[in-house]
């Protein structure tokens, strides 16, 4: 059996760094990646439409400045296809394709405690032993179909907007179904409606939107960031969600309703994830969360012409800013179009499928194709889709029965030398993913460099370090409205699925200072051995 020191599983934006990381620090190290090429996300993501809701400069690397200098964003918010040129680069001017085997899926791995080594079963192809395993498998990556009784029947293509095909999908004259209106959906939509004969949307949950005023990226803007690079990514290292935003300080009900909503329109008209955070009481009153929720659902109702479906789109349920806030645009617009039908599964739920179509209690639809905006089993399911199995032969999906339980997202007590990148109950995608990525990969180089010049080959999480670590977690959570919300973020999304708060909440800046304090006392709370 082949013998490494380091197994990564993925070649996405984590994968990309972990090798060019490791492999610079003198590692042997080897991604394995089920796609036919490097980018994650942005290779399996290729549904129209599809942008990063993080503004392209402040997503993208930050750990080297040569790749920061030569390359150029041509809008506010990147389309697919540029992320995905992007990294792609990224992998030629590192050279990280040859340390890259494409085709395979890591099936499979097994802690072999006498030999301190992990078996990894790949298909196809033999398995492979490593000193350490790192998990760059995504938090958004394991798709999530609808259980409609019956869907498999379907005679027509299902396209999901995560597995979404390589060849160009043309609507044209096709009557289309889609089910979903969270990010992807509402990406998605405005750009199907303009192609098909018909679009019927099917709507589990409205959600809060807000526009993305895309633009090309200003030459001025691009200069600044460019001359303030360093200072600029520093910055972002330390902030609550790794993107830039205006935090109002002071609290919403502290002060005068239209001084609120004046500034209310004012970043309205910016548009944009930094809505989210204008002012931090939000997360924890109330009266100052309802009041923005109420904001944006006037603007959700001013912009839809027929009311009846304009209230169908207004959220309910679910407090503001406790699910991902959509950034749309022409989305709601969309619902003017005569070719477009809303369908709120609330009032009529799905009744079956069949070879023809959808029926819901109201009717039955047909359809030529149908798109499954319907998201990931997010944060846990790719994990649990290896299944690896640690000392004693105990399996995750054993060991996380009741919900995930880490130390700081990175590693799992029982799992000695498994890595997690962004995984649960760490920053992960409640954040600017791409710096919470930077940071899992430098901590673990550091963290592998450490115990290296001491001869140590064996690290582990204690269990009580991650049993303190996910009490921190979920104490911080209930001091907020996620709770409350049916969000992915709590794992509600998935039938079964058990329900907790599944990224931390604390911020990124503040998880930094915690990781850093937790490295310069020699990794506190793992347990490093020969
Ligand atoms: P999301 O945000 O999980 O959205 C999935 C959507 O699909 C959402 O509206 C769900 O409704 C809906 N859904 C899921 N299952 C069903 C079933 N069974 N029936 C009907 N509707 C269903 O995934 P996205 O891909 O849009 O976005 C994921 C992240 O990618 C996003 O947050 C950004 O970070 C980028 P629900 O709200 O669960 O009621």
């Amino acid at each position: 059996m082949e013998q490494l020191d380091i197994v990564i599983v993925g070649a996405g934006v984590s994968g990309l760094y972990l090798i060019h990381r490791l492999r610079g620090d003198g590692w042997r190290v080897r991604a394995f990646e089920a796609g036919t090429d490097v980018g994650g996300t942005w290779y399996w993501n290729r549904y129209p439409g599809l942008r990063c809701d993080v503004e392209s400069l402040q997503y993208s690397y930050s750990f080297s400045d040569a790749l920061h200098k030569e390359w150029h964003w041509s809008e506010r918010y990147a389309t697919r296809a540029e992320i995905h040129r992007y990294l792609s680069h990224v992998a030629d001017r590192f050279d990280l394709r040859r340390d890259i085997v494409f085709n395979t899926r890591i099936t499979g791995a097994a802690w072999d405690e006498t030999a301190g080594l992990w078996r990894i079963e790949r298909t196809p192809g033999e398995a492979v032993s490593a000193r350490y395993l790192i998990m760059a498998s995504g938090a958004l990556s394991q798709t999530n179909l609808p259980d409609i009784p019956g869907f498999d029947s379907f005679a027509g293509p299902v396209y999901h907007t995560g597995k979404w095909p390589k060849e160009n999908v043309d609507f044209t004259g096709l009557d289309v179904g889609i089910i979903g209106t969270g990010s992807s959906g509402i990406q998605a939509i405005p750009i199907i409606a303009a192609q098909a004969k018909s679009l019927t949307v099917f709507q589990r949950t409205a959600n809060f939107v807000v526009p993305a005023w895309n633009k090309p990226l200003a030459p001025e803007v691009e200069a600044d960031f460019q001359a303030n690079h360093a200072s600029y990514r520093e910055k972002l290292r330390w902030t609550l969600s790794g993107y830039f935003t205006e935090v109002e300080p002071n609290a919403l009900l502290s002060l005068p309703r239209e001084t609120v909503l004046a500034e209310l329109e004012r970043r309205y008209a910016i548009g944009g994830l930094g809505f989210t955070h204008a002012y931090a009481d939000v997360r924890t009153d109330r009266r100052a969360n309802d009041f923005i929720a109420d904001f944006v659902r006037d603007k959700i109702r001013s912009r839809v012409a027929d009311k009846t479906v304009a209230e169908k789109l207004v959220p309910r349920g679910n407090p503001y800013a406790t699910k991902r806030l959509c950034v749309e645009t022409d989305y709601l617009e969309t619902y003017n179009r005569p070719n477009v039908t809303l369908v709120d599964l609330r009032e009529t739920p799905f009744k079956r499928a069949d070879s023809g179509g959808i029926a819901t209690t109201e009717r039955h639809y047909k359809f030529d194709c149908v798109v499954s905006a319907t998201g990931f089993d997010a944060m846990t399911g790719a994990l649990l889709a290896v299944d690896p199995r640690g000392r004693g032969g105990v399996s995750l999906r054993d060991r996380w029965r009741h919900g995930p339980t880490t130390y700081l997202g990175l590693q799992i007590a029982g799992f000695p030398n498994m890595f997690t990148i962004t995984g649960p109950q760490s920053p992960s995608i409640l954040s600017n993913v791409l710096v919470s990525i930077e940071q899992h990969v430098e901590m673990i180089g550091d963290m592998l460099g450490h115990m290296r010049a001491r001869g140590l080959t064996r690290v582990e999480a204690e269990p009580s370090a991650e049993a303190a670590w996910v009490e921190t977690c979920n104490a911080l959570a209930a001091t907020t409205f996620y709770p409350e919300s049916n969000s992915w973020y709590m794992g509600a999304n998935v039938p079964g699925k058990p329900r907790v708060m599944l990224p931390y909440i604390g911020g990124v800046g503040t998880y930094r200072g915690i990781c850093n304090e937790i490295a310069a006392k020699g990794y506190e709370g793992f347990e490093l051995a020969a």
